[in-house]
């Protein structure tokens, strides 16, 4: 069965504090939510256990005064002791099967999809929503092969019902395009991360969201 969008999220930060360009990530991500973010992940590249646990329990206390799911990017470890929603993982990460065997109460899992082949794997139908990444290349992430564009997102819809997540230099010019190409949820980093104004950029993205679904 096909439902009409299940997945309740729309707009999706995607965030370390390198992203805030010095400004505190607890700041930035309590105005996005303000603004009307839904669910936010923290994705500390690199980050020792210590200092992303650390950072993970920051971010939840203000994902948890508003009742916003965080996710954490690809650290089983940090994701349990945080007592995170979810986790996300890409293709070089833990895959999904070895997520839902250590960490059963996992209530969100996010997989990366870089390529039409990896939508039909054993891995992606384990995942609750698929990150198709990028739709375009980004200097944010920079390891990235190659461009969904558009028209993979379109492609995409027409093969499967998981929730598509869009992400990759995803802005206020191109977020109802994949809306209308059959994208679920957009998400952001510095679209939010790098505006002068979190909110107001996090509420323009949702507006120009929810206009497109409208449609
Ligand atoms: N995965 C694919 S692209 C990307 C990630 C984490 C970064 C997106 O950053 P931006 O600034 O929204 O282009
Ligand atoms: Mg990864």
């Amino acid at each position: 069965m096909k439902l009409d969008r299940p997945f309740p999220y729309r707009l999706y930060l995607v965030m370390s504090e390198a992203d805030c360009h010095g400004r505190d990530p607890l700041w930035v991500a309590e105005e996005a939510i303000l603004g009307g973010v839904d669910i936010i992940q923290l994705r500390e590249k690199g980050a020792a256990v210590e200092v992303f646990l650390k950072k993970a329990a920051q971010l939840k206390t203000v994902t948890d005064r508003y009742d916003v799911p965080l996710i954490i990017n690809d650290d089983l470890k940090v994701a349990i002791r945080v007592g995170a929603f979810g986790m996300h993982v890409g293709q070089q990460d833990l895959p999904p099967s070895g997520v839902r065997e250590a960490w059963s109460d996992c209530r969100l899992l996010g997989y990366s999809i870089e390529r039409l082949e990896q939508l039909q794997s054993a891995e992606a139908a384990l995942a609750d929503y698929l990150g198709v990444s990028p739709i375009f290349r980004t200097a944010t992430k920079t390891d990235t092969v190659s461009e969904w564009g558009i028209a993979g997102i379109r492609q995409l819809r027409g093969l499967t019902d998981k929730p598509l997540v869009a992400i990759g230099r995803m802005n206020r010019g191109n977020v109802a395009a994949v809306i209308q190409a059959g994208a679920d949820c957009v998400a952001v980093v510095s679209a939010i991360c790098a505006a002068d104004d979190p909110r107001a950029a996090a509420a323009d993205l949702k507006a120009l969201i929810n206009n497109a679904i409208a449609i």
